[in-house]
């Protein structure tokens, strides 16, 4: 049987189900990445619901070789006939409330367990791969956007012209909208590609990622354009502060340490230049088939790193209405060390 789900069959007590209704939980237990199914899960039983557009693509996935496959346009009537005797149901965090609030009209008690959550927060060989794919398309994504920047082109055409690119080069989507912010606009952490268009002498923040095969990256670069020579060295000596904190807090993400640390190590770092005010996002999270999954890395995070995590390192800072720097990079946990992912040097980007 697939490892995953033996995994998560073991940690479920005997006469409990564990109800899965997140797509994102069925493609990794099953695979399946069609817009309707079920999975419902025991110690002694395991099914796969869906419903009749689906009939026969499971089988050809290999479904049927981990569950029994029900067929069916009234999923609920299906659950209730197999679920009769236990009240109790597992459900992830992600469940909807529609379908929260159905269990509970039925009768069953849902318990919301971290089970699944868990056991993706550890990737496996295979996924380790698939990401390392996705930095690799999101890395020549950045580099195409470099290659076109011009006077006047609009934040949204950039956006557009990433998404096309990362396509053609074998991206299943974004694996986020990206941000691409010119000037001003790179002061706001979160902020929304508009039709700003690009001028001389602009800091820009491209925050961008790709999706492949179901997986994310996420990286973040500051590109200097056109800046006069004597603005030059302020945006040079910030890059840098943000750069070095980086690269020394992320040290902090190995086997064991909590996940909060090097949070506070960057608080702290920024805290000798008078910056740390402007830092005011959480410094990294997990990626994997979400975008922003466990372990969240700031002040009120209390796992610790484990190898098989995946992460993004994200320092930055914000001067409102003038420019931000952020620098984003995607790192693997191992038993020993830290393994970079990102190969695109860290460097600020001049573009003259
Ligand atoms: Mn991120």
């Amino acid at each position: 049987m697939n490892t995953r789900l033996s995994r998560l069959i073991k940690s479920i007590e005997k006469n409990n189900f564990f109800y899965i209704a997140n797509p994102l939980d069925i493609f990794y237990l099953s695979g399946f990445s069609g817009s309707f199914a079920r999975l419902l899960i025991s110690n002694e039983k395991k099914f796969f619901i869906t419903d009749k557009r689906y009939n026969g693509v499971a089988e050809k996935l290999g479904v049927d070789k981990l569950f029994e496959i029900i067929v069916t346009n009234n999923y609920k009537k299906e659950i209730k006939k197999i679920i009769k005797k236990s009240k109790k149901i597992l459900i992830s965090p992600q469940t909807s409330l529609t379908e929260y609030l159905w269990l509970k009209d039925s009768g069953y008690e849902p318990h919301v367990s971290n089970k699944i959550m868990n056991l993706r927060m550890i990737k496996d060989e295979n996924e380790i791969e698939l990401i390392k794919k996705s930095i690799e398309i999101t890395e020549k994504g950045i580099l195409h956007i470099l290659s076109i920047l011009k006077n006047n082109i609009i934040e949204k055409e950039i956006a557009d012209e990433f998404e096309y690119y990362i396509k053609k080069i074998g991206a299943d989507s974004v694996s986020f909208t990206p941000i691409i912010a010119f000037g001003k606009n790179s002061a706001v952490p979160h902020y929304k590609t508009n039709t700003t268009k690009l001028k001389e002498n602009s800091i820009i923040l491209i925050d961008v990622g790709a999706k492949y095969k179901g997986y994310c990256s996420d990286l973040t670069r500051v590109i200097g354009y056109r800046i006069i020579k004597n603005h030059l060295k302020k945006y040079i000596s910030y890059y840098n502060i943000v750069k070095t904190a980086k690269n020394k807090s992320v040290l902090l993400c190995k086997n064991r340490n909590l996940t909060k640390k090097p949070y506070f190590f960057v608080k702290k770092y920024l805290n000798n230049y008078g910056l740390d005010k402007f830092f005011t996002h959480s410094l990294g999270h997990g990626i994997g088939l979400d975008i922003h999954e466990i372990p969240f890395i700031n002040q009120k995070s209390v796992l610790k790193f484990k190898p098989g995590m995946i992460i993004t390192c994200e320092p930055g800072i914000y001067f409102q209405n003038e420019f931000g720097i952020r620098i984003e990079d995607n790192y693997l946990i191992t038993e020993k060390k830290l393994l970079k992912l990102s190969s695109l040097s860290d460097e600020i980007i001049i573009k003259d």
